[in-house]
């Protein structure tokens, strides 16, 4: 059995991924965070923006499922921190350790300035829609560098948001249930071809922004669509906002930040990335938007 090390195990993707993916792979966790291992994981705690860190929890695993960073828009120290330094760390460290594949969880971020009118495949030009999406830039064109430079097996998931169901209406187009989540994971970890490839993650939803055809051609099969959910999700959407709702990005369009779903503990926390985006600027910031 194959021993797969995920970082940022205890956000809500490793929650979901570790769920779905247990009793298939020996599951290496690590977080910044706590995390209680189930039975048949192994937790390592670690911070990615030290490289020492980076280079115990990389050490004997098969493939790495890169989750661990700062997950939403917010402060440019934290995103720099965990997005930057932290990825090229788990990269590099990955390489050092003769780590051959990496699943490296990008986001629609990446691409977040396309019109919703536009639909979108793994072929074009960036467009981030704020620092968080730059950063995922980042790490996509890491991701580059070392499969041509040093032939490492890349595959790039351009996340949508992972949830058991679909939140909102921005989300019925983005939409990716667990267990595609762990289907499109599976495949990263055992194509025999992977070189570099970008893939969206995402469900089969009828609202997709993707063609993701380049998914479909390395297997994916994807068996959720949001639009079972559509009637009951619109019934609650809130006011629109003018920016907002004309890009894939959403808010992360026109906010400085969003709250963060997986702040650092109060206590005991290490000096990190996810602590800022907790405080009071993102709130304020939405609250804003919200009020255009
Ligand atoms: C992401 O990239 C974030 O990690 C996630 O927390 C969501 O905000 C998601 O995008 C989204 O666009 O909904």
């Amino acid at each position: 059995m194959k021993t797969i090390l995920i970082t940022g195990a205890s956000g809500d993707v490793g929650t979901h991924l570790r769920r779905e993916l247990a009793g298939k792979y020996h599951l290496r966790l690590s977080d910044v965070r706590p995390l209680k291992p189930a039975k048949g994981e192994k937790f390592a705690r670690a911070d990615i923006s030290n490289m020492a860190d980076a280079m115990r929890i990389t050490r004997g695993v098969d493939a790495i499922v890169h989750l661990g960073g700062y997950s939403v828009e917010g402060p440019w120290e934290g995103i720099l921190s965990a997005n930057i330094i932290g990825c090229y760390n788990v990269f590099e460290a990955a390489r050092r350790n003769k780590v051959k594949r990496i699943l490296f969880a990008t986001s629609n971020h990446a691409v977040g300035f396309y019109p919703r009118k536009k639909i979108i495949d793994h072929r074009v030009a960036i467009k981030p829609d704020g620092r968080y999406g730059v950063s995922k830039v980042f790490g996509e064109a890491l991701g580059s560098l070392y499969a041509d430079k040093y032939g490492m097996q890349v595959f790039l998931m351009r996340i949508g948001n992972v949830n058991p169901a679909p939140i909102d209406k921005r989300r019925l187009s983005i939409w990716f249930s667990p267990r595609d989540l762990a289907q499109l994971v599976s495949i990263g970890i055992e194509h025999p071809d992977i070189r570099f490839e970008i893939v969206y993650g995402v469900s089969a939803n009828k609202r997709s922004w993707y063609d993701n055809s380049n998914a479909r051609r390395l297997g994916y099969r994807p068996q959720d669509d949001s639009e079972i959910y559509a009637r009951e999700v619109l019934a609650k959407e809130g006011p629109g906002h003018a920016i907002g709702d004309l890009y894939q990005g959403g808010a992360f369009t026109h906010v400085e930040a969003v709250p963060n779903p997986a702040p650092l503990p109060k206590s005991g926390a290490k000096k990190g990335p996810a602590k800022k985006a907790a405080g009071s600027p993102a709130k304020t910031a939405v609250k804003k938007a919200k009020k255009k």
